[in-house]
């Protein structure tokens, strides 16, 4: 079987009313996960959420006019998942930035309803003769997407060779916004972090974040729910998290998103990143057999 032939998927894995897979942008295999209180779009390139509405709202996450939509090439917008390496590998910097899984075709392993009434989705990939050319372990990835009224995405990692390997690694969520400049993020104030555009000077967050220039942070030591409040959409996005101490808030703003060929000149303006991640010294060391669960929660509540 084709691991992305819509047909034998939707065979395979069809759940009525629940799951269908279609062709996607650029062709590429998506899976859409329905229920009454939500949906999502998820392409198989990279285990990639595109999409997520809850009922009655605007789609939670942003995508890039400009993205790519091919094999090889990461998708710009949505939730990449990152790994083994959170941006540049400590160790071994030939590796791909954010690591090389998102732009491998995943294969589904599951699909269903759960108790709870979320429809779920579980996609697999592994080490293979490329990967271990890259970065030479054994290893089984699993993404679980859940939809219902608030979205989760978790990440498995099992170490399925015979050392322990050290990961990093974000799922790396981009949110819609009505105008970045009059947004606030709430939950990080008090918190160190990390500025990347000030040479990794070491800071503190005080008050809430306002996005006014390019902003590239890693909040440590902070297992903290994040809040976007968008006051012009009247809504607010809810980041919780598990397996997770680093935060990490981005936007490129005008020169940095100009320099991307897969980021239109003023989308900077629509977006914002909130990232749950294993960055900065938030690394785990895996063993034989060993696993680590990282995964964020997202919801939608309207501003009171
Ligand atoms: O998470 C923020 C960041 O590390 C930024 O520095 C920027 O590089 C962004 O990720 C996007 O990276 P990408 O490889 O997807 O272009």
């Amino acid at each position: 079987m084709s691991l992305t032939d819509i047909d034998i998927l939707n065979e395979r894995f069809g759940v009525a009313d629940h799951v269908v897979f279609m062709d996607g942008p650029g062709g590429l295999p998506i899976a859409e996960l329905v229920n009454d209180e939500g949906e999502a779009r998820i392409c198989l390139l990279g285990a990639h959420v595109l999409q997520f509405k809850p009922g009655g709202e605007e789609q939670v996450f942003w995508l890039s006019s400009e993205s790519y939509f091919e094999e090889g090439k990461e998708i710009r917008g949505g939730i990449p998942v990152c790994w083994p390496c959170f941006a540049v590998h400590p160790t071994d910097e030939s590796l791909p930035l954010h690591g090389f899984v998102r732009s491998r075709m995943w294969e589904v392993l599951r699909t269903g309803v759960g108790g709870d009434g979320c429809v779920e989705i579980e996609l697999g990939t592994r080490d293979d003769e490329v990967t271990r050319a890259m970065w030479p372990h054994g290893f089984e990835l699993r993404v679980v997407v859940s939809v219902g009224k608030a979205i989760s995405v978790e990440l498995i990692t099992r170490n399925s060779g015979d050392e322990a390997f050290v990961v990093s690694g974000a799922l790396h969520s981009y949110f819609a916004l009505s105008d970045v400049r009059l947004v606030e993020i709430a939950g990080l104030e008090g918190c160190e972090y990390g500025d990347k555009v000030d040479s990794m000077a070491k800071k503190r967050q005080e008050g809430n974040i306002r996005i006014i220039d390019e902003t590239d942070r890693v909040y440590v030591d902070t297992a903290a729910d994040t809040v976007i409040e968008d006051s012009l959409s009247g809504r607010r996005v809810r980041i919780s998290k598990k397996g997770s101490r680093t935060t990490v808030v981005w936007n490129p703003w005008i020169d940095k998103a100009a320099r991307m060929a897969d980021f239109g000149d003023t989308e900077y303006l629509g977006m914002v990143c909130v990232e749950t991640a294993n960055a900065a010294d938030d690394v785990y060391e895996v063993g034989p057999g060993e696993e680590h669960r990282l995964e964020t929660i997202i919801s939608v509540e309207r501003a009171e």
